[in-house]
């Protein structure tokens, strides 16, 4: 038996509701699906109906062809939908159906219920196999969270095309930036032989709508180099078999270098004839292979990676070379624009990390071929607890691009901490670009709408290992059950999203939802308020990333600076007197940010260097500020541990007390950032706290 932990938000608890569970065993009693061929996306659906249906309501499905009972699920893509009896019984609205049945695309799909003189049918309709998987784990989402299901109309279409999760799995088994075991992918310097974890991890991602993955760390090492090579590619293969019962393509990050390293190559030069022949070569390779297989996602140039710049070319013809190798295959070429300068000399106040993304990637705007996408990651540093959104969206008119995110949690608290991060990702979604005046907000130009791309999207990291819960701390599997949700469609909200979770999770019970959802809408504001202040970021422990250190990356290489001295802190990034960082915006956010009058107080010490008696729209000043919010952020998170304390006996007790451990962890951590920051300030600046609290 699986345990409460592995199973996740897919537990499919028995529902005990009588009259519930009547109207939902009549609808699944019997499955009817027409002549099924074999697609392995058709039986993957049945399978999991078949499976919840057995256990949330005890009974075992008859998977037949058609049936004269009065009571039935009929699923089947929109080819063979159109022609359904039902639809003609379904008077009042049957030339609406058939009109969203031709309007459906592959992915999306459409649950009807209709109740006629003849019987009760619930009809389930897929653009194509995909869409139909996708409406099972939807339907039973419904029937998880005892959702009344008569008269049901429901039409689903993915908002962005390509939903993607970055596994930063090592082949030697470790994660980078893994907080929750080792990986369920490598074991020992290869692609493991059970891949059963793999699996269930497929269906956790197809149950919220992801569509790609890749499955090797953008750091791509020597093993890992050799994924596309015969040796190697019947392992990846085998992988890839797996994700694509679940509609998933499956991605690998390439070693630029590749033509040298495994290839045998003096040169990776992009422009060599020699190494264009070789990618080519290769990708033939692969697609035999794999032949869905979906690209290559590439970190070059960055963090000491190996990239076109060795050869004096630039990103586009770095880019370039392989999208062309790829192309005849349909493959696609995601290229990161986490690129920066990592050997800073921090007595230098001209070059800005910030900026680099920018500074490198817009003047090459229309060189990348069809089939590049660019992969910018939604701030312009590196997944702070806050940052301004990536100037770079909406600043290119004539590149693909697709959105990065972390849900693994390096500097939100490492899965240690609860830290709810959709929320944050609606404010990046959110933010209007001001590309146009019709309204070019980040959702709507990473979901293609804004500027005519042939490939959009969202990527993110995950956040899994091999943890019995897959994400360490059990609260942050909503962070991978909420992206799924959230990219598949950006207008629901952060309520609703921890609301589905908390009762797929641990069931339907009023006070267990309650206080989960008031514990995961809180936790952000409360992580963000004892750690970095207003935005300034950092004050981490180098290279672990977790724990108060305020001057650990100050006086280093990596650009990361808060630039505290007796009177004040922050870093200019105005046009007028800093690093002109915030001209790199549309106008509209170029002078909100220049100015220091209108620059919102969360992310103040992102753009200004201001005096500790800087008053913020608040009110405060910005040394009240930081004793203030430390404070209460560490009483916060007490709080929270009381909360969940409440819930012990509504709460299985293995999960009771996985995340009882972690509050109390966090709890004690958070008054340890108290302490230091508080102290580090005050020593600073010696400015008393208004409230005389102690400060060591
Ligand atoms: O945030 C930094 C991480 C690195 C990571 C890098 C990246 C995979 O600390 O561990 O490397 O970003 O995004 O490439």
């Amino acid at each position: 038996m699986e345990s409460t932990l592995y199973k996740a938000w897919l537990q499919y608890s028995e529902v005990k509701d009588p009259a519930l569970r009547a109207v939902y065993t009549k609808i699944l009693g019997n499955v009817v699906t027409g002549i099924r061929t074999t697609d392995v996306v058709m039986n993957a659906a049945i399978h999991e109906l078949k499976e919840a249906a057995s256990s949330m309501l005890g009974i075992q499905p008859d998977v037949i062809q058609d049936c004269t009972d009065a009571s039935y699920i009929r699923i089947g893509t929109a080819t063979e939908a159109i022609d359904w009896k039902e639809l003609e019984g379904d008077q009042d609205s049957s030339s609406d159906v058939k009109q969203d049945i031709e309007n459906l695309t592959t992915e999306g799909f459409i649950l009807r219920h209709i109740v006629s003189n003849q019987g009760s049918y619930m009809l389930l309709i897929g653009g194509s196999e995909t869409g139909v998987l996708y409406g099972v784990f939807h339907l039973l989402r419904l029937i998880a969270s005892g959702v009344q299901l008569t008269g049901q109309y429901i039409i689903e279409q993915p908002i962005n095309q390509i939903r993607m999760i970055n596994q930063w799995d090592n082949a030697d088994g470790s994660i980078e930036r893994g907080y929750a075991g080792s990986s369920i992918f490598y074991h020992n310097g290869k692609i493991t032989e059970h891949l059963v974890r793999v699996k269930d991890y497929a269906r956790m991602l197809a149950s919220v709508g992801i569509n790609s993955i890749s499955i090797n760390n953008v750091n791509v090492h020597e093993i890992e180099t050799g994924f596309i090579t015969p040796e190697l590619l019947p392992d990846v293969a085998r992988v890839a078999g797996v994700f694509r019962e679940y509609g998933i393509r499956l991605f690998l990050s390439v070693n630029f270098a590749a033509p040298i390293e495994v290839g045998g190559l003096t040169t990776a030069d992009p422009l060599d004839e020699g190494v264009r022949q070789w990618w080519r070569g290769t990708a033939d390779v692969v697609y035999q292979s794999i032949p869905d297989f979906g690209g290559f996602l590439v970190k070059a140039d960055s963090e000491h990676r190996p990239g076109p710049f060795t050869y004096d070319r630039d990103h586009a013809d770095g880019a370039n070379v392989l999208a062309e190798a790829l192309e005849p295959h349909g493959g696609i070429v995601i290229w990161r624009c986490f690129v920066y300068d990592c050997m800073q000399d921090w007595r230098d106040r001209s070059t800005d990390r910030a900026r680099a993304a920018y500074d490198h990637f817009k003047p090459l705007d229309g060189k990348f071929r069809d089939n590049v996408m660019l992969q910018i990651k939604n701030g312009p540093m590196d997944f702070q607890v806050r940052e301004p959104v990536s100037p770079l969206f909406g600043a290119m008119k004539k590149t693909n691009q697709m959105l990065e995110f972390q849900i693994t949690q390096e500097y939100t608290g490492q899965q240690r901490h609860v830290c709810y991060l959709v929320p944050q990702w609606k404010k990046v979604l959110d933010f209007d670009t001001h590309a146009n005046d019709q309204g070019a907000k980040v959702k709507r130009v990473v979901d293609g709408s804004v500027f005519d791309m042939k490939y959009s999207g969202i990527a993110a990291v995950s956040n899994i290992g091999d943890d019995e819960n897959w994400t360490g701390h059990t609260l942050a599997q909503v962070n991978l059950y909420g992206y799924g949700r959230l990219i598949w469609n950006p207008e629901l909200s952060a309520e609703n999203i921890a609301e589905e979770w908390a009762k797929l999770t641990f069931g339907n019970d009023a006070q267990v939802v309650g206080i989960v959802c008031g514990i995961l809408m809180k936790s952000w504001p409360i992580y963000e308020s004892y750690t970095a202040p207003l935005s300034v970021g950092w004050m981490v422990t180098p290279h672990y990333h977790y724990g108060p250190d305020v001057d650990g990356y100050e006086y280093s290489r990596w650009g990361t600076y808060h630039f505290a001295d007796r009177n004040g802190m922050g870093v200019d990034r105005t046009l007028a007197t800093g690093t002109g960082y915030a001209a790199q915006y549309y106008p509209e956010n170029a002078a909100l940010y220049e100015s220091l009058e209108l620059c919102p107080d969360e992310l103040l010490l992102f753009f200004h260097h201001v005096p500790y008696s800087h008053r913020l729209h608040s009110g405060k000043t910005v040394i009240q500020h930081i004793y203030d919010t430390h404070f209460e952020g560490a009483e916060e998170a007490k709080q929270l541990q009381k909360e969940w304390s409440e819930l012990e006996s509504k709460v299985d007790r293995d999960r009771f007390a996985q995340v009882a451990g972690r509050l109390e962890e966090q709890v004690e951590h958070a008054h340890h950032w108290r302490n230091v920051i508080n102290t580090y300030f005050y020593r600073k600046s010696g400015v008393e706290d208004e409230q005389g609290r102690t400060i060591y």
